[in-house]
C-alpha cells in the first residue's frame, strides 16, 4: 500500500548528496531511533547497520538510544525525540502493546514515525510506516521444517522463547504452534522466556534439563544467542544435539555465528531474520522528505538454512559459500 505523507517541507532539512562533503549541521535530517537494546548479535548488527546508513555523509544526524530492553526507557526516549523536535522518529518496539499515547503525542507534534523490526498493537493511523520481518512466518517455517525432518517420529519439544511481550516472540510462538497443533504426536513440554540473550538461554536450558532430562528430543530457541546458551547447558549435562545428536536444535536469526554452528551440524535448522533494514527505512524517509508516495508497509524477506546432509523444501543447505556471504 502507498500513501502520501501530508506534513511537508520540514524546516531546514534538505537532503545532502552522498558525494558532497559533510553537510552543515543545520542541513542534516535529524532522526531519532529508539533501539531495543543490545541483547543479541542480531541487535548489534541492526544498530551497526543504522549507524552506517544514517551517516552525516548521507545527510543525517542519527540519535540512536539503546533502551536496554526497558519499556519505560523506550517510551522516555521517544518523548525526548519529540521534545527535541527531531524530523523523524524510528521505533523498534520492545513490547508490542502500550504505544497509543506516545504515538499520538508524536502525531500531534507533526513528527512522522516509522515502526521498524518488530510490530506494534496500535491503529495504523497512529504511525506512518512499518519496515520489518514476518516473525509468524518464521515460526511456521520452523514447524514445517521440523515436520519434514521428523516424518512421523514423536516430538517432545522444549521452547526457549524471546522477550515476553515482543512481537518477535509472539509471532514465532504463534507460527510454530499453528503447525504443531496439526501433529498429534508432538508435545510441547514447556515454553519459557530466555529474553533473547545467551545467559537467558543457558539459564532456561539448565532448568529444563533438571525438569525434563531424558524426556525431550527437540529444543527450539527463538534466537541464536539463546541457542548458544542452550548448547553450553546441554554440553555441560552431556546431552548431544544437532545432526549427530539426540536433540534436534532449531534456532532463529541466522546470524554469522548461528550459521557457522549450522554448517558444523550443531544447529539443525536456523530460520533467518534479516537485521539489515536501515537502507529500506532510509528509502521511506527520502520519499516522505520529497513529498512522494511511499510504502506504508515493507516486508524484509527471510529464508531458512539447514545443516549439511539435510535437504529441505523449506530451507537452503549450508555451505562454506553461504557462510562467507554472511557479514553479520
Ligand atoms: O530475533 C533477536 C533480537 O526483533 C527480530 O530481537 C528481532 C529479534 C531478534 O533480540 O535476536
Amino acid at each position: 500500500m502507498k500513501k502520501k505523507f501530508a506534513v511537508m517541507a520540514i524546516a531546514g532539512a534538505a537532503l545532502c548528496m552522498a558525494a558532497m562533503p559533510a553537510c552543515a549541521a543545520e542541513d542534516l535530517i535529524t532522526v531519532g531511533y529508539a533501539q531495543v537494546g543490545h541483547e543479541s548479535d542480531w541487535r548489534t548488527a541492526n544498530t551497526q547497520n543504522y549507524q552506517d546508513v544514517f551517516s552525516e555523509e548521507a545527510g543525517y544526524s542519527l540519535d540512536l538510544v539503546d533502551c536496554d530492553n526497558d519499556n519505560a526507557a523506550q517510551l522516555e526516549a521517544v518523548r525526548t525525540f519529540i521534545n527535541k523536535e527531531m524530523d523523524y522518529i524510528i521505533i523498534a518496539p520492545i513490547q508490542s502493546a502500550g504505544w497509543d499515547t506516545v504515538l499520538q503525542e508524536a502525531q500531534d507534534a507533526g513528527i512522522p514515525v516509522i515502526i521498524a523490526d518488530r510490530e506494534i498493537e496500535a491503529d495504523a493511523s497512529l504511525y506512518d510506516a512499518w519496515v520489518g520481518t514476518n516473525t509468524k512466518n518464521e515460526g511456521i517455517t520452523a514447524g514445517n521444517w521440523l515436520a519434514e525432518y521428523l516424518g512421523d517420529k514423536d516430538a517432545n519439544i522444549l521452547v526457549i522463547e524471546g522477550s515476553v511481550g515482543a512481537s518477535a516472540t509472539i509471532g514465532r510462538t504463534d507460527g510454530f504452534n499453528e503447525v504443531a497443533k496439526d501433529h498429534e504426536n508432538w508435545k510441547i513440554l514447556d515454553s519459557q522466556s530466555g529474553d533473547f540473550t545467551q545467559a537467558g538461554g543457558q539459564e532456561v536450558m539448565e532448568s529444563f534439563i533438571k525438569s525434563y532430562e531424558g524426556q525431550f528430543n527437540v529444543v527450539i530457541c527463538q534466537n541464536d544467542n539463546e541457542a548458544y546458551g542452550a548448547m553450553d547447558a546441554m554440553d555441560a549435562a552431556g546431552i548431544t544435539y544437532g545432526v549427530d545428536g539426540d536433540v534436534t536444535l532449531i534456532s532463529f536469526d541466522a546470524t554469522h555465528d548461528g550459521l557457522q554452528y549450522t554448517l558444523d551440524g550443531k544447529i539443525n535448522c536456523d530460520v533467518e531474520c534479516n537485521p539489515i533494514q536501515a537502507e529500506t527505512v532510509k528509502g521511506v524517509i527520502e520519499k516522505m522528505q520529497a513529498g512522494e508516495e511511499y510504502e506504508e508497509t515493507t516486508l524484509v524477506e527471510d529464508q531458512a538454512f539447514v545443516a549439511p546432509g539435510i535437504t529441505s523444501e523449506y530451507a537452503t543447505t549450508m555451505t562454506d559459500e553461504v557462510l562467507a556471504g554472511r557479514a553479520y
